[in-house]
């Protein structure tokens, strides 16, 4: 009987993400040391049984790998790796430069001056080829850039930018794609979807290309929210960047359901305990913020499928709700829902609706 369904196709439809949009694009996870040490063995058995991409979510930042000069550390990125490889999964690497996570020390000389340009182009180069020589040929694909620009498109100015000069991002993709000519090489940055901001990365990744630096992928980071961006921005976003000829990617996938106003700084903490219109949803996420949670997450991911010529890989920023940043951003001590497996693990309303979309 059982064999007569699956032979007539009435048999269950996959339950698992990478089963269902196998084909499409892969499904990705950032894990944290927990997860690839396999200590958090429920997170752990979530990831292999789900995903078939994986992401650091920190363990191959600069400041992780490298905190001192001469000094590299690669115990949890060697074991991070060696869990990818073990489960057969699609390794990315994050991130070689960033303004956030890099001690220092990479911009100063040991009086505490701004380094000059040709130390710190030194120190970048040997960076990334200790880093991406490392793992060449089994990290494919990285981050090369991360978070470059400023909301209205312009360059943020880095250290990277002041001392080095706007060539930076070249270099750093040069100094990649020298250490594992295979490997894929991303720009990566959040809130693409908005007009300056997507007009200055398209500028940037048009440009880089036409002076044949090797920019094969965009990642849209996709931090999303209830109401941004609309099905019809992150259409437009995704149209727009392969139209480059680039692969793009949604690589840091969440949707935050709390409140974003009267936000206090970052660092700060909510008092514990404390009733709050900042955290409304303490104890639980209500039936009807739960439903809509699923909707927004079956729009977006109906908006991917219909560019899955275009994406090759959508990846989570976590794996379940509890591991989240959005925890602790911005401030710390929230409860927060942004992922499609709650506390315990288990699949939420979020999970059935994505999986629904690539059944349509
Ligand atoms: O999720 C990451 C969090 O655990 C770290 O404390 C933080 C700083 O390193 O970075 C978070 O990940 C960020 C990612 O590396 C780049 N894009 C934004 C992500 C969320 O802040």
């Amino acid at each position: 009987m059982l064999v007569g369904m699956l032979a007539t196709g009435c048999a269950r439809p996959p339950r698992t993400l990478r089963a269902a949009f196998a084909g499409a694009f892969l499904v990705g996870a950032a894990l944290n040391a927990e997860q690839f040490s396999g200590r958090d063995t429920l997170g752990a058995a979530l990831v292999t049984a789900q995903f078939n991409a994986i992401t650091p979510e920190n363990a191959l930042k600069w400041e992780s790998l490298h905190p001192r000069p001469g000094t590299y550390d690669f115990t949890a990125a060697d074991q991070y790796v060696a869990f990818g490889e073990r489960n057969r999964m699609f390794i990315v690497g994050h991130t070689l430069i960033w303004h956030k996570k890099t001690p220092r020390w990479v911009f100063q000389d040991s009086s505490g001056q701004p380094v000059s340009r040709d130390t710190l182009l030194e120190r970048l180069r040997d960076h990334i080829k200790t880093v991406v020589g490392r793992f060449r040929g089994r990290i494919r694909g990285w981050d090369v850039v991360n978070e470059a620009l400023n909301d209205d498109g312009t360059l943020r100015p880095t250290p990277w930018l002041t001392i080095i000069g706007a060539d930076y991002l070249a270099q750093a993709f040069r100094f990649a794609h020298q250490a594992d000519p295979d490997a894929e090489l991303y720009y990566n940055d959040y809130a693409l979807e908005n007009a300056p901001k997507r007009r200055g990365a398209l500028d940037l990744v048009r440009r880089l290309r036409a002076e044949g630096v090797p920019v094969t992928g965009v990642g849209l980071q996709g931090h999303n929210r209830m109401d941004w961006p609309t099905p019809a921005q992150q259409d437009t976003t995704i149209a727009a960047f392969a139209a480059l000829g680039v692969r793009v990617m949604i690589t840091e996938l969440d949707i935050d359901v709390l409140p974003r106003r009267d936000r206090p700084a970052a660092d700060s903490g909510l008092p514990t305990g404390a009733p709050s219109d900042l955290n409304p949803y303490r104890d639980s996420l209500p039936d009807s913020v739960q439903r809509a949670l699923a909707q927004r997450y079956a729009e977006l991911f109906a908006v991917y499928l219909r560019h899955a010529h275009d994406i090759s890989r959508v990846t989570f920023w976590g794996v379940a709700d509890g591991d989240s940043w959005l925890n602790n951003w911005p401030m710390r001590g929230r409860t927060s829902y942004p992922l499609l497996f709650d506390r315990q693990r288990r699949p939420k309303p979020a999970f059935d609706a994505v999986l629904g979309v690539a059944r349509r």
